[in-house]
């Protein structure tokens, strides 16, 4: 019997195609307003500032990184099959708002079959009973909740480690 490595990543599971394997970050509705209001739940950032760090954190392991913020959950969809075709092998997605609401963005995660990870900069389970219920912690490889911008950073060194960066 052949062994597969602990952490290996499934063949069905590997990005398609030539080339090094991306890793494409989602960020849903509202989260383009980060720094600029509630920084006390959300902190003080703002998503240019976060994106550009993970870029850096990326590039520094080789690995080519792409962050995507929509208000429309159709945009958002549109995104993760764009994904199929370009060799993204990791996502690191914080639905947001749609965490608690959107079956649509769930499936078109599932259909595309890409590993993802969920993050939440504030930790859910400490606020209102609906945000206790995610559409998507139960195909994700795992959740970050609570740990604000640091959240996204274990996300990604994570996702680096998958694709061998
Ligand atoms: O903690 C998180 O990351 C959330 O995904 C943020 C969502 C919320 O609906 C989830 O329950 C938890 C809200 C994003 C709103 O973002 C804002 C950013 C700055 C100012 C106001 C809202």
């Amino acid at each position: 019997m052949a062994l597969r490595p602990r952490n290996a990543v499934p063949r069905a599971q590997r990005a398609k195609g030539p080339g090094p394997a991306s890793i494409l970050v989602l960020h849903g509705p509202n989260l383009n307003l980060l720094g600029s209001r509630e920084p006390d739940i959300y902190g003080g950032r703002s998503l240019t500032e976060i994106d550009a760090g993970l870029v850096r954190q990326a590039r520094a392991a080789g690995v080519t990184l792409t962050a995507f913020q929509s208000n429309h959950e159709g945009a958002l969809i549109d995104r993760v099959h764009a994904a199929r075709n370009e060799r993204v092998g990791f996502i690191v997605i914080n639905p947001a708002g749609l965490t608690h609401t959107s079956v649509a963005l769930r499936d078109a995660l599932s259909a595309v079959g890409i590993p993802y990870v969920e993050v939440h900069l504030s930790n859910v389970h400490a606020r209102e009973p609906f945000r206790h219920q995610s559409f998507f912690s139960d195909r994700a490889i795992g959740t970050i909740v609570g740990l604000g911008v640091q959240g996204y950073e274990f996300a990604v060194a994570y996702g680096l480690s998958r694709l061998g960066g």
